[in-house]
Order: C-alpha cells, then structure tokens, then sequence
C-alpha cells in the first residue's frame, strides 16, 4: 500500500486529492511542520530534505510532487490523471507543474520562509515584497491559458495538473499575498474542483475549511 505524507493544506495536497482521484490504495500519514515533525530524524529518514509531500511505496520513497503526481498518473492509468501514450502531451504537463514548483511556489515560499533565499532584516523585507509582484506575473501566465474557454489546466482532460494549480490557487488568499479578484477564470477552475468529489473527500480528510 502506498503511504502519502501530507500537512494539511500544503502543497502534499495536490498528491493527496491525486491519489484519491485515481481510486489508489493508499494511507496518508500528517506530518505536523508547525511543530517541526519534518525535522526530527525518524521522518529525516524517511526523507532527508524534511519536507512534504514524500510518497512511500514498495520500491522506495519519492519526493517533489511533480514526481509523485506523474507517478500516481503512470500508475494508474485506468484512472486517466496524465496523457500516459502521449510522451509529448506528458512532458507539456510536466512542464506545468515545474513551472508551479519551481516559479510559483517558490514566489510564495519567499513570503513564508524568507530565510531560506535571504539574510537579514533588509532581506527579508525585501524577499516578502517581491512575492505578490512574481505571483501576479505567475497568475497571469496561467489566466491566458483559459482565454480558450478550457475547463482544465491541459484543456478538455482532467489531469494532476489541476489539483496541483488548485492548491496555489487556495493560497492566494493568504495573508493578502495575492489578488485572486484579477484571475477570473483561474477562480472558476478552482471553483470547478471544489465539486469534485475526490477533492471534497480530501478537504475533508485534511480537516480544511471550504472558505479561504
Ligand atoms: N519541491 C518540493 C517542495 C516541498 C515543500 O517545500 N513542502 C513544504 C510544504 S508546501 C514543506 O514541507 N515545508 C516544510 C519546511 O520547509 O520545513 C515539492 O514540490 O514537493
């Protein structure tokens, strides 16, 4: 059985609504990071970079949650999360949620967590107040891609795209970092999973509240 580590409402959330959606056989696991369980050496072992999400599976753990997304699709093809016969189409949905890793993520981590790109107090300052200027030229990017009229991340095709752009879409509320009121159409998509019955499972599971 897989084993999902999560917090709730972290970015873990995208692989948690992911593998409910695929209909996996899986146990999710809370790691508390507020209390810094992500740091003490029996969850270090399991993943040496104390984060979340890491997958456990039979043939090992799998960190970074593009990964463990392409993997929960590769894996269950039946449940059709990824174009799994299309290694063009794969590598474009890859693309995306790189870029929702590395860029858009990242743009919010340096608001959470500025120490970790900065030194000082002057830094800091700094790192916060570039977040809701990357955020907006990051939500943009993503606003034009619905311009088509396109319920999904990819188009007509739900893919784990959606779930992982849902849960930086949930962010945007957060302490004022972004302006949600500016992406219409990003709104309906996050709208759009909310009815999704794997999704609404997983607020559930996490214990998260529907207004945000
Ligand atoms: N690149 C990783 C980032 C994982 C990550 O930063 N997770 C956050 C939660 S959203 C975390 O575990 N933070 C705990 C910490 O930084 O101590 C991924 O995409 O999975």
């Amino acid at each position: 059985m897989l084993k999902l580590f999560y917090s709730p409402g972290a970015c873990s959330l995208a692989s948690h609504i992911a593998l409910e959606e695929a209909g996996a056989d899986y146990e999710a696991v809370r790691v508390d990071l507020k209390s810094g369980e992500q740091n003490r050496p029996e969850y270090r072992k399991l993943n040496p970079k104390g984060r979340v999400p890491a997958l456990a599976t039979e043939r090992g753990v799998l960190t970074e949650s593009p990964v463990i997304l392409g993997y929960i699709a590769q894996t269950h093809p039946e449940a059709k999360l990824a174009p799994n016969d299309d290694s063009f189409a794969f590598g474009d949905m890859q693309a995306f949620n790189m870029f929702l890793a590395a860029s858009v993520h990242v743009a919010y981590a340096h608001a959470f967590r500025p120490e970790r790109y900065v030194k000082g107090e002057a830094g800091v300052a700094a790192a916060k107040a570039r977040t809701p200027e990357a955020l907006d030229e990051y939500f943009n990017q993503i606003e034009d891609r619905f311009a088509d009229g396109r319920p999904y991340v990819h188009g007509e095709a739900y893919t784990v795209s959606d779930p992982y752009l849902y849960v930086f879409t949930r962010w945007l509320e957060r302490d004022g970092l972004g302006h949600p009121e500016r992406y219409p159409q990003v709104l309906a998509h996050r709208q759009r999973l909310d009815t999704r019955p794997a999704v609404r499972k997983v607020i559930a599971a996490e214990g998260l509240p529907w207004e945000i």
